[in-house]
């Protein structure tokens, strides 16, 4: 691998974007060297039917026109394999928040308990990642908290040949799996605030990753915490990005009629039941479970 930063042109170089601030990011080059970088705003399609919330997001791909020794000026963003998105929370209309793009896979990340484990957060997360055609894995932290060794939440998923992945920080040879599993990839670490999303990725590749999701002043409406995901990349190439303080994450683009058919074991099941299609995945299958056991009495 070349050590200089890769030409795109004889006047841009290929970066890839670490961390978003309101009118500039950071790009990682080829050589290791991250650079302020500001952005044209032409860059941005004006006709898309979605606005984005920002003209880049942590992983793509874009040429940058180099300035001085630190900076540089983000000319043109490389075509996205994929990406990973919400609706913009607390703003109105079409706006899009584009967590992460050009991924191998979205980890979501629960918390066996402190918070409670949620199946509608990973439901939804299952949903966009299969939408988006990336393959999602879900990592069940805080086992350390876990008294009853039978319970195990997570089961379904794993009937749905999702892999699970229960850790705990606080046993490093749990982790060791799901490391062997990232290497190489770039990934996304998803899940609510206080699950260890920081701490496990600390633990995975020995990097700290700056504490953000400041609280800012939203427009009228007092305050919101805003969001902004870092890309962190290791020196065997492994690339996460880590997404601080997810609260809510809004679907785009699925149609509740179309929402069943991202689960082929529930869609076959429910030709012979009501329609659940408004419910998370997980109450969906519990009423499926419950009506199937119900018809066998
Ligand atoms: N009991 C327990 N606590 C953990 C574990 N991993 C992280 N924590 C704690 O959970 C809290 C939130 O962790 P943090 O990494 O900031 O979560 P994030 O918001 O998802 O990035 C911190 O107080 C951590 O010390 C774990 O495996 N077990
Ligand atoms: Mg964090």
């Amino acid at each position: 691998m070349s050590n200089a930063p890769t030409p795109v042109s004889d006047e841009l170089t290929i970066g890839v974007v670490s961390e978003i601030y309101p009118n500039q990011c950071n790009v990682f080059f080829d050589d290791g060297t991250k650079r302020l970088c500001s952005y044209r705003r032409t860059i941005f399609d004006k006709n898309a039917e979605w606005r984005e919330r920002s003209p880049v997001s942590p992983g793509d791909k874009v040429g940058v026109k180099i300035l001085g020794s630190k900076d540089g000026v983000i000319e043109k963003v490389l075509p996205r394999v994929n990406s990973i998105h919400r609706r913009a929370p607390g703003r109105e209309g079409q706006l899009l928040h584009t967590l992460a793009a050009n991924l191998d896979a979205v980890v979501i990340v629960s918390a066996y308990k402190e918070p409670d484990f949620s199946p509608g957060f990973i439901d939804r997360f299952l949903i966009a990642a299969q939408k988006a055609e990336i393959k999602p894995i879900v990592v069940i932290n805080k086992m350390d908290l876990r008294t009853d060794e039978t319970d195990r939440p997570w089961a379904l998923y794993e009937e749905f040949n999702i892999l699970c992945f229960p850790v705990t920080t606080k046993d490093v040879s749990t982790i060791e799996p799901l490391r062997e599993f990232l290497k190489g990839k770039t990934s996304v670490f998803c899940g609510h605030s206080g699950v260890g999303k920081t701490s496990l990725l600390h633990e995975l590749f020995g990097v700290s990753v700056g504490k953000v999701g400041a609280i800012s002043k939203a427009t009228g409406k007092g305050k919101h915490t805003t969001t902004v995901s870092t890309l962190v990349q290791t020196p065997d190439g492994t690339r996460f990005i880590d997404t601080p303080g997810i609260k809510e994450f809004g679907l785009v683009d699925v149609d509740p009629k179309e929402l069943i058919q991202y689960y082929p074991e529930l869609w076959e099941l429910q030709q012979k039941h009501e329609p659940y299609e408004h419910l998370p995945r997980y109450e969906i299958y519990m009423k499926i479970k419950a009506a199937l056991e119900g018809e066998g009495r």
